[in-house]
């Protein structure tokens, strides 16, 4: 047979065959029978034995352009395919928005982050810094400089968890006062307040946890008073609890304020007449402060006789627990979605 001859009847039949390929696999078993070792194409290759020198050169290069033409309507009906293939799942992958959306519940800030979130708000407002410092302290910053030196009977108030003779997980954080004010050097005026988790010794039950949240409180100025403290406070207790609230201070004993108070708020649900909810006192307590103790603030470098301060520290668990009738103090550690849920913001 006429090597042309074979090489048009060879074009004609891949031409037949690529019109009916349905999909790659195809294309590429039919790339092997028309392209492939021992496809006829291929095959015809064996009779340049019997060509003369002459001959042969013209004989080989027909048969490399059929190769490449050959190469070539199989790569064109390749893209066809792919395309083909492409339209069938973009048809396949059309989106409905018409379509209702699946109910899926986006997340949400813990109950316990979105109230110190809020406290923040509200001490950045009053352009107070936000401190943080580490829970793993040592028994210099939790105890010795605020007043707590090792053997004095007001530590029994905080049983703590050592991991070595002089570190352990701070029981408070009024450490990070003691930080601050040794990084200021006892020479500008400090006001921050510093959230942080907490670790103490204590069973847990409805109202104690072995881990809690603070947020502690610290002005250190050159004219700072008690009535300072109280404004200061007395705007956190109506944030919190609504406009109408009043404070009241009772005096309290820490070793690292003098003098010291506890800080109680007219109840909300009866308006400090006198319910269940206050045990009939018309107040609820919310927190511990005092005016920084001299020696403390003498410890961290700050002149008593230039300088005074208040502190306070407040316990975001009981916090949260009288603002939303929380019965429970482990339901904030025990991750139970219908309780988390609730406090979506
Ligand atoms: C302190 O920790 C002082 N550092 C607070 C302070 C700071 C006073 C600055 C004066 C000046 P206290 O041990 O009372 O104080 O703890 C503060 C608050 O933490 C308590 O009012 C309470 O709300 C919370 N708290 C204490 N123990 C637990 C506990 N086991 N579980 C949950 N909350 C607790």
């Amino acid at each position: 047979m006429n090597v042309d001859n074979k090489i048009e009847s060879l074009k004609a039949s891949l031409e037949e065959a690529l019109a009916t390929v349905e999909n790659q696999n195809e294309l590429q078993q039919l790339k092997a029978t028309y392209l492939g070792k021992k496809s006829e194409l291929t095959q015809l290759m064996r009779h340049m034995k019997d060509l003369s020198n002459e001959e042969k050169p013209a004989f080989g290069q027909k048969i490399n352009e059929a190769k490449q033409a050959f190469e070539a309507l199989i790569d064109a009906q390749k893209v066809i395919i792919q395309k083909r293939e492409m339209d069938a799942l973009l048809k396949k992958e059309t989106i409905d928005v018409t379509l209702d959306a699946p109910d899926f519940s986006p997340g949400s800030a813990h109950l316990l982050n979105q109230i110190i979130e809020d406290i923040e708000d509200l001490f950045i407002g009053m352009g107070y810094q936000i401190k943080e410092g580490p829970e793993i302290e040592t028994d210099l910053m939790n105890f010795e400089k605020l007043n707590l030196p090792k053997d004095h009977p007001a530590r029994d108030m905080q049983d703590s968890l050592y991991i070595t003779e002089d570190t352990l997980l701070r029981t408070h954080t009024s450490p990070v006062q003691v930080r601050t004010m040794l990084e200021y050097g006892g020479k500008k005026p400090v006001k921050i307040i510093c959230p942080g988790k907490v670790y103490r010794r204590d069973d847990d039950d409805a109202t104690h946890s072995h881990q809690f949240m603070q947020i502690e409180g610290l002005v250190v100025d050159k004219e700072t008073t008690m009535s300072d403290l109280k404004g200061t406070l007395l705007v956190v207790a109506k944030h919190l609890f609504g406009p109408d609230r009043k404070i009241r201070f009772r005096p309290d004993y820490f070793p690292f304020t003098e003098p010291s108070v506890e800080v109680d708020v007219t109840c909300a649900n009866c308006d400090g007449v006198g319910c269940s909810i206050c045990k009939q006192t018309g107040y609820i307590e919310i927190l511990g402060a005092g005016m920084v103790n001299d020696k403390v603030l003498k410890m961290s470098g700050y002149d008593p006789n230039i300088y005074q301060g208040f502190a306070f520290g407040i316990g975001v668990e009981r916090l949260a627990m009288l603002k939303y009738g929380i019965e429970d103090i482990r339901h904030f550690y025990t991750n139970d979605l219908r309780f988390n849920k609730q406090f979506k913001r």
